[in-house]
């Protein structure tokens, strides 16, 4: 992979050909796409980046796809845009695909719900450049907005989860169900991810822990969601917890 050099904050390529996929999550999330696409094309144009769209579609029943396809069309970033498309339901299964799929050296991940602002995506690279193969984005630590997470998770769910693998697993992450991450390639294809559902967001930090990946995070601001949650807190929350216990020898 070439480097990757910092200029006045923003990341100028030494040459072209470190590319970066940006891998979107998918399962109706039309009105998300709306904000998510514009917004990575604007950032990453205003930083020269060589890049993808990864769009990795779900059994989506609304318009994601079109809607993919023409805002792809209007903003003349056809050729960009990868979509592809998972059966098994699942954020794991369906990110899997979409890495699976993607072209780039570096992968940035983040939902296709406009929850994550990619105006943070500097600062991870910021990260790969200084060698960490693996960032997490803190929600906690940036600005959160009114509402953007449920009152059970922020206080309650997530500290104790994160906190959890923390102690288990020694790895100094505080928000480990942030869905706004960068990985390189080489990293993902070394974590060996099998899980098809939310725990996905635990199991890439347990494998990483295990795997001795280098790890850090960063601020990151978290906004009001467009379109309807997918998160099923119960239900996700005790996969997770299933997951940290069944890993921990
Ligand atoms: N939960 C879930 N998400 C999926 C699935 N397939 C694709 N996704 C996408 O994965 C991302 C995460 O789902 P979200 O509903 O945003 O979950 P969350 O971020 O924990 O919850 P919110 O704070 O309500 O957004 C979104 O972009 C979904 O569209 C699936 O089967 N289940
Ligand atoms: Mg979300």
């Amino acid at each position: 992979m070439d480097p990757v050099s910092l200029h006045k904050n923003e990341y100028i390529m030494s040459t072209n050909s470190t590319k970066i996929s940006f891998i979107l999550p998918c399962l109706n999330e039309e009105k998300g796409l709306r904000l998510v696409i514009p917004e990575i094309v604007f950032i990453a144009g205003k930083n020269n980046l060589n890049y993808e769209i990864v769009l990795a579609d779900n059994n989506s029943t609304d318009d994601s796809i079109n809607t993919a396809i023409s805002l792809a069309k209007n903003l003349n970033i056809e050729s960009r845009l990868n979509i592809v498309t998972e059966k098994i339901q699942g954020y794991g299964s369906v990110y899997r695909t979409g890495f699976n799929n993607a072209k780039g050296d570096i992968f940035i991940m983040a939902d296709s719900d406009g929850t994550y602002d990619f105006n943070n995506i500097n600062n991870f690279l910021k990260k790969i450049d200084e060698g960490y193969d693996m960032v997490i984005g803190n929600r906690f630590s940036g600005k959160m907005e009114k509402k953007s997470m449920p009152f059970v998770n922020r206080y309650i769910g997530n500290p104790i989860l994160s906190g959890l693998v923390r102690v288990i697993f020694g790895i100094k992450i505080k928000d480990i169900h942030s869905g706004m991450r960068c990985i390189k390639r080489d990293t993902y294809h070394k974590l060996n991810l099998k899980t098809n559902g939310m725990e996905f967001a635990s199991e890439m930090i347990i494998r990483a822990a295990k795997n001795k990946i280098k790890i850090t995070e960063v601020d990151i601001n978290y906004r009001l969601r467009s379109g309807n949650s997918k998160l099923k807190k119960i239900r996700d929350g005790l996969r997770h917890l299933k997951f940290i216990f069944s890993n921990i020898v």
